[in-house]
């Protein structure tokens, strides 16, 4: 079987280290694109200096152009900028709309047929774009927010419960912004919801508060810790899950920006909620019965992404 080809477009911070875990885990062939020169070509050559270390045959290299990410079965988006500290995420929406036009356009033409993970901010309304901008089919386009969020909240819940993250599933819906809705009701501890964790005596709804608002800014806490960008670990980890996900066909169920039309009351929107991730690509959207303070919370974080269309649409007329 021929190996699988991953292109990643952006080789910045979140960019390289998607290459390093996606080259330790032989996900394939590994294609670095981004419009610096020399970059992606000197990331790809040191990158590919570790395999004789770590053991791994994974084939690196660096491009500027397009044409070299012909074929590629998973193509993963990072290529933007990212927040600096004092910036929100929407702050970014002018500079990588335009990004997301030329990237778009770059896997229409050489890659039509990839599986395709958004990363850039803001991140519903630039997956959003970044299909409109490559008209591939819905299903396989889609956004990295939700696996992060959920690690986030899940590696703050198994601190509180002094448990091993691997008992925690944490559950986030909604859009990657300041609006996300952790979902306590369906995050568990080895399946003890929270809820009953706390009838427990186990934590206090006051913790869990503090909790989820601490998820809620766990971007903003990074970015203010390092200064001069923002968190690159966890996201490119999230990434490399999704993408597995869907080159073993394992019909994992992630919290993924996705679209969705006809669930959740919504009539055509980019945002996160669970998704079964397979062969082909985003496979099912799961509707699961959300109580009304879940309900309202949700339905502000899409007014949200929607406010983020409109200024899309505003600054690029063909997105109208
Ligand atoms: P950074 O290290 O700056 O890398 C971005 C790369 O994109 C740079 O190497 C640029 O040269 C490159 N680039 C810029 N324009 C283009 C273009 N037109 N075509 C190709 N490459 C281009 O940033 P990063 O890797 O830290 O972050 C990348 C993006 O991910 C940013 O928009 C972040 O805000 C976003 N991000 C999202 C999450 C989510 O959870 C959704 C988390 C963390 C970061």
């Amino acid at each position: 079987m021929a190996r699988k080809k991953i292109a990643l477009i952006g080789a910045g911070m979140i960019g390289g280290t998607l290459a390093h875990l996606a080259a330790q885990r032989e996900l394939g062939d590994i294609v670095l694109f981004d419009i610096a020169e020399g970059i992606p070509q000197g990331k790809a050559l040191d990158l590919s200096q570790c395999g004789p270390i770590e053991g791994f045959d994974a084939k690196l290299t660096g491009t500027n152009d397009y044409a070299d990410i012909a074929g590629a079965d998973v193509v993963i988006v990072t290529a933007g900028v990212p927040r600096k500290p004092g910036m929100s995420r929407d702050d970014l929406l002018g500079i990588n709309l335009k990004v997301m036009k030329a990237v778009g356009e770059g896997i229409k033409n050489h890659a039509p047929d990839a599986f395709v993970i958004c990363i850039t901010n803001p991140l519903d309304a630039m997956v959003w774009a970044l299909r409109e901008f490559s008209g591939l089919p819905h299903n396989k386009v889609v956004g990295m927010a939700g696996v992060l969020d959920s690690a986030r909240f899940a590696t703050f819940l198994a601190q509180e419960f002094k448990v091993s993250v691997k008992d925690v599933n944490a559950f986030v819906l909604g859009g990657h912004g300041d609006t996300m809705v952790p979902v306590t009701r369906y995050t568990t501890v080895s399946g003890i919801p929270v809820d009953d964790l706390v009838k427990m005596g186990r934590s206090t709804k006051e913790r869990i508060d503090e909790i989820v608002k601490r998820t809620r800014g766990g971007g903003g806490e990074i970015v203010a810790l390092l200064k001069t960008g923002s968190a690159y670990y966890a996201p490119a980890t999230s990434a490399i899950a999704m993408a597995e996900a869907y080159l073993g066909d394992q019909k994992r169920i992630l919290p993924c920006a996705v679209y969705v039309e006809g669930r959740y009351g919504l009539d055509g929107l980019y945002v996160g909620v669970p998704v079964v991730i397979g062969a082909n690509g985003a496979e099912e959207v799961i509707e699961i019965p959300l109580d009304d303070e879940a309900k309202k919370n949700f339905q502000v974080s899409v007014d949200a992404v929607k406010e983020l269309l409109v200024a899309c649409k505003q600054i690029d007329g063909s997105l109208a």
